[in-house]
């Protein structure tokens, strides 16, 4: 391998997620999200924006296929929309459903694109909602097993590369902890910590349980791999003294030590638990064990790190704020960190002890405020810039032997970004939303070439 090469199996991905593309939210027997009640609810989304068209993608695969084949992608991540497949939640399979999916596979199969399919990723049933008010209850990890085992059934002939769930802290801790405006998931406020721990440590079984449904209902052998956006910690400078700090304060730094640390070691980070004190969730006998499912990957969604460095007095590290010139992209939350990719790598590998995991970065990317030039182009150098330098980034954590198998543009196309509605633009190819038009961005020209030479240009 040359200095700027990557391995000859490299998988080279674009991301995309059911709500935030498909549209078509009332047609062929799918029922409502949490997600569509959320966002037809005045003052919930930015501009009064819903999911019910988005990029229309529904109507639309076959063009959106054909311009990732154009642009030389071989690997398609997206997510199955529960509501489209079990439009109560449970029971009644959705036929229509399952054969949206099944076309939409066959044509990435048609153009020699790998499916990587995402279970999960927000849009729960609101039929569970109002059933049993979601991830509150722990019947939710019944449910969405008895999901997965019906789309494994179904789908796995032609997909054998799953994803459970897509960011658990996103529509558990920010859902049901509801502190900022706007919100960004839909949820409750529920009345202390420990019940929104309570939903993510649901979140957690839920996984664990469709796992073993997978396995189960898969016609043949298949991979299996949880989604996270855990936060790494990076050393302020690489010494051993601070790379030290970062590690330890890993363990405590949001929810990584409730969340990915539980799935990939079956135990919650002794540290995050004696912070929590009453505030940790209840650990039933034997959830652990169903947590902490073998699995064939992990998958990293890497956006921001946070800076650490030692320090002489316990705990012996210390966060450090961001400054406010600190570079940033177009959310409040994306700072430019591109180290953050090979830290993130090195904590699963080395923090949390699992170099056996192969890992792949299954969303990178970054919103900014894309603009059509007379010529009809968008010239997103900034994208490219923020791209450029977090894949080096992964690059280095290869070069240094970590087990990093891929990576997956967040995202292939502008899109529903959640309370920010269409107001923030994350793909690589712009939406003109009023006709439906893709137009490929610089910076899709940009990962295509990366793409034909395997290597970063
Ligand atoms: O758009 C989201 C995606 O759904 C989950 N990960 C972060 C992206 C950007 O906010």
């Amino acid at each position: 391998m040359q200095h700027d090469q990557f391995p000859a199996d490299f998988a080279w991905g674009a991301a995309t997620a059911a709500y935030q593309i498909e549209g078509a939210a009332t047609q062929a027997g799918r029922k409502p999200s949490v997600w569509d009640s959320f966002s037809a609810t005045p003052g919930r989304v930015l501009n009064g924006d819903t999911g019910a068209v988005a990029c229309d993608h529904y109507h639309r695969y076959k063009e959106d296929v054909k311009l990732m084949a154009a642009l030389g992608i071989k690997h398609y991540r997206f997510s199955i929309s529960w509501p489209r497949i079990l439009p109560d939640g449970r029971g009644a399979v959705n036929q229509a459903g399952i054969d949206f999916y099944q076309q939409l596979v066959d044509c990435l199969l048609a153009h020699d694109i790998t499916p990587h399919a995402t279970l999960f990723h927000w849009d729960s049933p609101q039929a569970l909602e109002d059933r049993y008010g979601s991830w509150r209850s722990r019947e939710i990890a019944n449910d969405f097993a008895e999901y997965a085992s019906v789309v494994a059934s179904r789908l796995g002939d032609r997909i054998q590369h799953w994803m459970t769930i897509n960011e658990i802290f996103c529509f558990t801790h920010i859902g049901y902890g509801v502190e900022q405006v706007p919100p960004h998931a839909p949820g409750t406020v529920v009345d202390s910590l420990k019940e929104v721990w309570q939903t993510s440590h649901h979140a957690l079984l839920a996984h664990g349980m469709a796992c073993q449904a997978i396995r189960t209902a898969s016609p043949v052998p298949c991979s299996i791999a949880l989604v996270d956006n855990f936060v790494p910690t990076l050393p302020i400078a690489e010494t051993p003294e601070h790379i030290a700090a970062a590690q330890q304060a890993f363990h405590v730094n949001g929810t990584n030590g409730g969340i990915v640390e539980p799935a990939l070691t079956g135990a919650y980070s002794p540290a995050l638990l004696e912070q929590l004190g009453p505030n940790a969730p209840d650990i039933a006998e034997g959830d652990l064990a169903i947590i902490h499912q073998p699995l064939d990957a992990f998958g990293f969604n890497n956006y921001s790190g946070v800076y650490v460095r030692a320090i002489d007095q316990a705990p012996g590290y210390e966060f450090i704020d961001f400054p406010t010139s600190y570079p940033k992209l177009h959310m409040p939350w994306l700072f430019f960190t591109p180290d953050s990719t090979y830290w993130g790598i090195r904590h699963v590998s080395e923090t949390l002890q699992r170099p056996d995991l192969p890992i792949y970065i299954t969303e990178n990317g970054c919103a900014v405020e894309d603009k059509i030039n007379a010529n009809g182009e968008v010239l997103d150098i900034d994208r490219i810039l923020f791209l450029r330098h977090y894949l080096r980034s992964a690059q280095r954590a290869i070069q240094e032997g970590y087990p990093l198998k891929g990576y997956f543009v967040w995202s292939l196309m502008d899109n529903f970004e959640w309370a920010w509605g269409y107001d923030r633009r994350f793909g690589i190819t712009y939406v003109d939303y009023a006709t439906q038009q893709r137009i490929p961005k610089a910076s899709a020209h940009w990962y295509a070439t990366c793409i034909r030479e395997n290597a970063i240009v």
